[in-house]
C-alpha cells in the first residue's frame, strides 16, 4: 500500500483499510477465536441457531453456522462504520456518481422506486422516465402475450429469443428459469449470447421465423458479439420473410443508443430505453428485463420490482446487526480476509434457480474482482473471491467431497423453500432435509470418537473423519415467487456493495473486460485475412494463429 492515506477519485483522504482501528481490532480478534470450533460456539450458547439469524423482505438468513461471536459481529459493524457504510448507501441512493472512474451514478435502486418516489440527477427525476418505460413495456408484453401483436406474415408470436451478452443476458436467462413456473407455457424463450455460430443455430434450427421475435439487448448497442448474432438474426428471418419491412415485426430493441439500433434498420418506436446509471449486471430490471416481462406478464414482474424494493428499503433503513446484505457482505470480508477463504459455492436447493450461481458470477465477480482502490493504489488485501455453484443436491454428488473433507475453506451459502411449486410425493422434504443435513455435518462433522463409535477402527479412521467447523449462510424462504427473488437478487447485489464499500474498491465498473476485447479485435483481422499476415504477437499466440489458420483451411 503506497502510503496511509488514499484518496476516492475526487474527495477526501481516506484511510487504508488495514490501517483502520476497527480492522486491527478484528486482526487481534482473529487470533483469539481462529481455532474455536461451531461445536463449542453452539454448546456455549444453546440459542445461537436462533439469535445469529435475521429477517427482512420474506427472506430468512440464519448465519449462526459461520465461525463469529457477537464480539465478531460488532467488530465487522465497527469496520462497516469506519468504512462510512452508511454514507456510502445514502450516497448510491442519492445518485451521486460513485462508480468513479466511469463518471456515473449507480442507481438499479431506482428501477424499482414506486411511482411516487423522486431521485434527481442532473435536474430531472429519472423514476417518471423509469415508470414511462415499464408502461412501453407492460403494453408490448400484453399485446405480444395476448396474440394482438402479430409477425410480418400475420402469424401469432409463439418464439422469442433475447439476444444480448453479459449484463444483457445473465439476468434475463437466469430469472426467466428461476420464474418459469410463472411463465406463459404456450410461448418458447430461448437466449442467444455466445458469437460461437451453434448458440445462434441451436436456439433457432427448430422455429418458424414467422411466429418469432428477436429481442436484441444491448445498453451500447456496439458489442461484437450481440451485433453478429443480431445480424445472423436479420438474414434468418429475411431468408424466410424476404422483405426489409419484416424487421419491424420481428425485432425489437433494448439499448440506450437510438442511433445505433436505428442504423440496425430496427424502429426506434420499437426500442425500450434504459440509462447509463443502470450496470449492465444490474440491469435485469430494467428494459432489459422485456423478455421476462413477456414470459411471466407485467404484473408478475411489478411482483418481482417489488421484492426489491422491499429489500432495497431494508438496506438502506435496518440497523447492521440485522440488516441481511450487511451481515452477509461483512462475513464474506470476515471470511475472505482473515480465514484466507478464496471462494464462495452458492448452493440453491431449488431446480429454478439452477443458473443463479452464474449469474452471481457476474454480478459479485465482475464488480469486485478489482486490484486497486478507488483512488488506483494497489491494494493490500484479498478483494472479491470467486462465485461458483450448483443446485442441489446435484453437487452433493460431484463437490461437496472437498468442501466436507478437502483442504480448502469453502464458505457456502445454501439457498432453500419451505414450500415446492411442483409437488411429487415427498420429493421436497427430501430436498430440504439434505440442505439442512449439509450444513449441520459442515458444522459440526464427525469426531474420530463418533467414528469408532460408529464401528470403524484401524487405519480407515481418518478417512472417516470430518473436521466440520465449515462456514455456512442458510437463507430460507417461503416460497419461489416474483417478490422473493427479486428479494434475493437485491440481497445479493447490496452484499457485494457493502463488501466493495469496505475494500475501498469501483463495484461499478469493469475495466478487464477490455484488454481482451481490444486484443480480439486485432487478431480477428489476423485470422480473417486471405494472405498469411505478418504477426507481431509473442511466440505462443503467432504459432497458434498459425496452426488455427492451416487446420481451418482443411475443412471438409
Ligand atoms: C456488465 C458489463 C457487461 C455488459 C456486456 C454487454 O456489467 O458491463 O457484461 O453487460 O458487455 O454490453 P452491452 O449491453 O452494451 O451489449
Amino acid at each position: 500500500m503506497s502510503g496511509k492515506k488514499q484518496t476516492t477519485g475526487s474527495n477526501a483522504p481516506v484511510q487504508c483499510l488495514t490501517e483502520r482501528p476497527a480492522w486491527k481490532a478484528l486482526a487481534g480478534h482473529f487470533q483469539t477465536i481462529r481455532d474455536l470450533h461451531l461445536r463449542q460456539l453452539f454448546a456455549d450458547d444453546p440459542r445461537r441457531g436462533e439469535r445469529l439469524t435475521a429477517e427482512a423482505a420474506g427472506i430468512y438468513l440464519d448465519y449462526s453456522k459461520n465461525r463469529v461471536t457477537d464480539e465478531t459481529i460488532r467488530l465487522l459493524v465497527n469496520l462497516a462504520e469506519e468504512c462510512s457504510l452508511h454514507e456510502h448507501i445514502a450516497a448510491m441512493f442519492r445518485g451521486e456518481r460513485i462508480n468513479v472512474t466511469e463518471k456515473r451514478a449507480v442507481l438499479h435502486t431506482a428501477l424499482r422506486a414506486p411511482k411516487t418516489e423522486r431521485i434527481v440527477v442532473d435536474g430531472i427525476d429519472v423514476v417518471t422516465g423509469v415508470h414511462a418505460v415499464l408502461e412501453r413495456m407492460s403494453e408490448f408484453a400484453r399485446q405480444v402475450r395476448s396474440g394482438a401483436w402479430r409477425g410480418y406474415t400475420g402469424k401469432r408470436i409463439r418464439n422469442v429469443i433475447n439476444i444480448g451478452i453479459g449484463g444483457s443476458d445473465l439476468g434475463p436467462v437466469m430469472v426467466y428459469e428461476a420464474l418459469r413456473y410463472y411463465s406463459q407455457r404456450d410461448m418458447t424463450f430461448r437466449f442467444v449470447s455466445n458469437v460461437d455460430g451453434t448458440d445462434f443455430v441451436e436456439a433457432t434450427h427448430d422455429l418458424n421465423p414467422e411466429e418469432t421475435l428477436f429481442i436484441i439487448c444491448s445498453k451500447t448497442f456496439t458489442t461484437l458479439e450481440t451485433l453478429t448474432n443480431a445480424h445472423a438474426a436479420r438474414a434468418w428471418s429475411l431468408r424466410k420473410l424476404g422483405d426489409d419491412l419484416a424487421v419491424r415485426r420481428h425485432f425489437v430493441a433494448v439499448s440506450t443508443n437510438g442511433e445505433g439500433v436505428s442504423q440496425f434498420g430496427i424502429d426506434t418506436a420499437n426500442m425500450f430505453g434504459f440509462w447509463d446509471w443502470v450496470g449492465g449486471r444490474y440491469s435485469m430490471d430494467s428494459a432489459i428485463g422485456l423478455s421476462t416481462m413477456i414470459a411471466i406478464g407485467p404484473e408478475n414482474f411489478r411482483a418481482m420490482l417489488a421484492g426489491f424494493h422491499a429489500m432495497d428499503q431494508h438496506f438502506r433503513s435496518a440497523p447492521f446487526t440485522q440488516n441481511l446484505p450487511v451481515l452477509m457482505g461483512m462475513l464474506t470480508v470476515w471470511n475472505s480476509n482473515f480465514f484466507n477463504a478464496q471462494t464462495v459455492a452458492v448452493l440453491p436447493y431449488e431446480q429454478y434457480l439452477k443458473r443463479f450461481p452464474a449469474y452471481l458470477q457476474q454480478l459479485t465477480m465482475e464488480s469486485n474482482g478489482k486490484h486497486v482502490t478507488l483512488d488506483g493504489a494497489r491494494v493490500a488485501y484479498q478483494t472479491g473471491p470467486v462465485y461458483w455453484g450448483e443446485p442441489g443436491t446435484n453437487g452433493q454428488h460431484s463437490f461437496y467431497q472437498l468442501i466436507h473433507q478437502g483442504t480448502r475453506l469453502i464458505p457456502c451459502d445454501f439457498i432453500g423453500f419451505c414450500q415446492e411449486l411442483n409437488p411429487v410425493a415427498n420429493h421436497h422434504d427430501l430436498l430440504i432435509s439434505n440442505l439442512f443435513a449439509q450444513t449441520e455435518a459442515l458444522a459440526f462433522g464427525k469426531t474420530e470418537d463418533e467414528v469408532k463409535a460408529g464401528g470403524v477402527a484401524g487405519w480407515l479412521v481418518p478417512h472417516r473423519i470430518f473436521d466440520g467447523n465449515r462456514p455456512t449462510n442458510t437463507i430460507l424462504a417461503e416460497r419461489l415467487t416474483p417478490e422473493t427473488l427479486g428479494a434475493l437478487v437485491a440481497l445479493y447485489e447490496h452484499s457485494v456493495f457493502t463488501q466493495g464499500t469496505i475494500w475501498n474498491i469501483d463495484s461499478f465498473d469493469q475495466w478487464g473486460v477490455e484488454l481482451g476485447k481490444a486484443l480480439a479485435e486485432r487478431t480477428s483481422v489476423e485470422l480473417e485475412s486471405r494472405d498469411e499476415p505478418l504477426l507481431g504477437h509473442d511466440s505462443s499466440t503467432n504459432a497458434l494463429i498459425r496452426r488455427y489458420r492451416l487446420l481451418r483451411n482443411k475443412r471438409p
